[in-house]
């Protein structure tokens, strides 16, 4: 849009992009709110998928065949990927990617809860394939019609490799469930570990979430939290059962009247508990981030000084 326009004529143009179901770009205006949120979500975002590569990049060393480092160091590498396609498509918004990092490794700006929990045994990579890629790809897959065009566009080829990382983790976990009793019950364990913690994963329950009501109505979102959770759930029995798992859910069980499976309730103490910095792993998450990014400085300065180089050269020779 041009600078010609007046306020109510770039108003117009924002609603009705979004009632079109069309895309916001970059060189669209959008209302500060609508920015701060989408910079909110993509950096949240951005954030989880970096710090998610800590708990499964603890295995590489340890992956008990040349085979599985390979995949797992692929999969670790695929979301360093996918926090840089974040990190780009919040700067179209003007964020800034070092004030990000620092709002991280600060805690002014949240990342996923899922990733402050532990991963004892290889079986959590697994799991972690599984359960937390299986919750991402649900959440995410509808965000590729998210009103935001370079948020849109890159939840297009992060979902496409996510889908292919949980295919990795029910592949690694068919196997192990294939082999001794003591690799049947890591299984098991990992699985009772990670399944509630998953679910956290989908956010606050709709009464409590403060965002949805107006990122639904912007076409950020384009499922509730609560909606998600339960198509998550759905869609997680029938695997469970052909894996050979159980639940660790007493009141799991179809409801012909609703068509969708009753799941216990959720520990939302524990959930608020991670979210204020108190969940099994969260400074030992962050401070690992901190000491990466300070060891990092040096390469960013040579990085800089280099490229002030070169422009000078380019600025004689012209
Ligand atoms: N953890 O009002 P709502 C992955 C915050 S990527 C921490 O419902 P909203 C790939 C929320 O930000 C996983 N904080 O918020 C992978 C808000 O905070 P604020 C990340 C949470 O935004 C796999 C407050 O609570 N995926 O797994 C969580 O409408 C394997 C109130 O909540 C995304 O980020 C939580 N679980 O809905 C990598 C997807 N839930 O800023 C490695 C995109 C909520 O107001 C290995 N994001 N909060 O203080 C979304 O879809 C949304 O942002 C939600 C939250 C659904 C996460």
């Amino acid at each position: 849009m041009t600078a010609t326009l007046s306020d109510a004529e770039l108003e117009r143009h924002f609603e009705r992009t979004i009632e079109r179901d069309q895309r916001l770009e970059p060189r669209d205006w959008v209302p500060e709110g609508y920015r701060k949120t989408v910079v909110r979500q993509i950096a949240q975002h951005a954030h989880s998928e970096i710090i998610g590569m800590q708990p499964e990049g603890a295995w590489i060393t340890r992956a008990p065949s040349l085979r599985r480092k390979a995949i797992l160091l692929a999969k670790v590498q695929d979301e360093a990927g996918h926090g840089l396609y974040l990190y780009s498509a919040a700067e179209t918004l003007g964020a800034d990617r070092a004030d990000l990092t620092d709002k991280l490794i600060s805690g002014r700006q949240k990342y996923s809860s899922i990733f402050n929990y532990p991963t004892l045994t290889f079986a959590d990579v697994g799991v972690i394939g599984w359960l937390v890629d299986g919750a991402a790809i649900c959440n995410q897959v509808p965000l590729c019609r998210s009103s935001y065009g370079p948020y849109a566009r890159a939840m297009i080829r992060i979902c496409k490799e996510e889908s292919f990382h949980q295919r990795q983790g029910y592949e690694l976990l068919m196997t192990m469930m294939r082999g001794t009793e003591a690799q049947r019950r890591m299984v098991q364990e990992a699985t009772d570990r990670w399944w509630w913690p998953s679910l956290m994963m989908f956010g606050p329950p709709d009464a409590d979430s403060p965002n949805t009501e107006q990122s639904m109505t912007w076409k950020v979102k384009r499922h509730t939290n609560d909606e998600l959770r339960q198509r998550f759930v759905d869609m997680s029995v029938p695997q469970a059962e052909a894996l050979g798992v159980s639940l660790p859910d007493p009141d799991l069980k179809w409801n012909a009247d609703r068509g969708h499976y009753d799941f216990g309730p959720i520990d939302w103490d524990e959930f608020k508990n991670v979210l204020r910095g108190n969940g099994p792993c969260n400074a030992e998450r962050i401070a690992h981030r901190r000491r990466a990014q300070e060891d990092g400085a040096w390469v960013r300065e040579a990085a800089a000084a280099h490229a002030a180089k070169q422009a000078a050269l380019k600025g004689r020779a012209a």
